[in-house]
């Protein structure tokens, strides 16, 4: 039997107390993974966080190389884990974050099950550069493709830039990130699924099979486009996207 509640509360404690738990000793289903991250959801919407909307992740090579997996999952995203653009984060709540360099969207329509990509396009009611801060629960960052997907598919916390008009191409776009001025990644929005529409098109799909399609004025990371880089205090991390504009913060101690 596995402890589907138990997990969810341990791997939520893990967050709460910013101290790394040990891989699970178990391996779970798809189907286990997925209710365990409901279930720490579950716990965190209890303490009155609101769902936002839905990260994809492991949408590029470079990041599946870099964990080491090659399926697509997604995890849901909270109101408290939105960091103003400009803002900061306060390293000591994090277990050992990473940030990697995103593109993001938001709805101006519902985007049920399955849909075209020209139909996912036209329910974008803007799209942005963004950061997302990721930090795995799991001793060391390991973990196998069932467990970072019971851990909330490691998502902690987001950066959005300004949002611009989904009438831009943005299918192949340069994006730069810097940490304290140095370029530490350069990729494009192409190295998403080819076109970061498809990792929308793949959101509007799995949010739909979970009973959750997606509505009008949430949120879509669309997945890191580079490996991620690891984090440390005193960082300032910016990340520019060509034609979209910039989305930074800070790390403070
Ligand atoms: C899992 C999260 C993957 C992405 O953008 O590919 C992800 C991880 O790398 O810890 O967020
Ligand atoms: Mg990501």
């Amino acid at each position: 039997m596995v402890d589907i509640l138990g997990i969810a509360e341990r791997l939520d404690n893990a967050v709460l107390t910013a101290t790394a738990t040990p891989q699970l000793e178990q391996p779970l289903t798809v189907e286990q993974a997925y209710e365990v991250q409901a279930a720490s959801m579950n716990r965190r919407y209890g303490r009155g966080e609101r769902r936002i909307g839905l990260k994809m992740g492991f949408t590029s090579r470079a990041k599946m190389a870099q964990m080491g997996v090659d399926e697509m999952i997604w995890g849901r995203l909270t109101d408290a884990m939105l960091v103003e653009d400009g803002g900061s984060i306060k390293f000591g709540r994090y277990v050992h974050p990473r940030v990697e360099p995103e593109i993001a969207f938001i709805l101006k329509d519902e985007l049920p099950g399955q849909v075209t990509a020209a139909a996912a396009l036209a329910a974008v009611g803007g799209v942005a550069p963004a950061l997302e801060i990721i930090d795995s629960r799991y001793k060391d960052f390991k973990f196998s493709w069932t467990d970072v997907v019971a851990d909330n598919s490691s998502s902690s916390s987001f950066v959005i830039g300004p949002w611009s008009d989904p009438a831009i191409d943005f299918s192949n776009l340069g994006m730069v990130l810097e940490i304290d001025g140095v370029e530490r990644q350069i990729g494009s929005s192409a190295a998403i699924l080819g076109h970061p529409i498809r990792s929308l098109v793949a959101a509007a799909r799995l949010a739909a099979a979970a009973g959750e399609p997606l509505q009008a004025g949430s949120i879509v990371m669309a997945g890191g486009a580079t490996a991620a880089e690891a984090l440390a205090p005193g960082q300032h991390v910016r990340l520019a996207v060509q034609a979209l504009g910039r989305a930074e913060f800070r790390v403070n101690g």
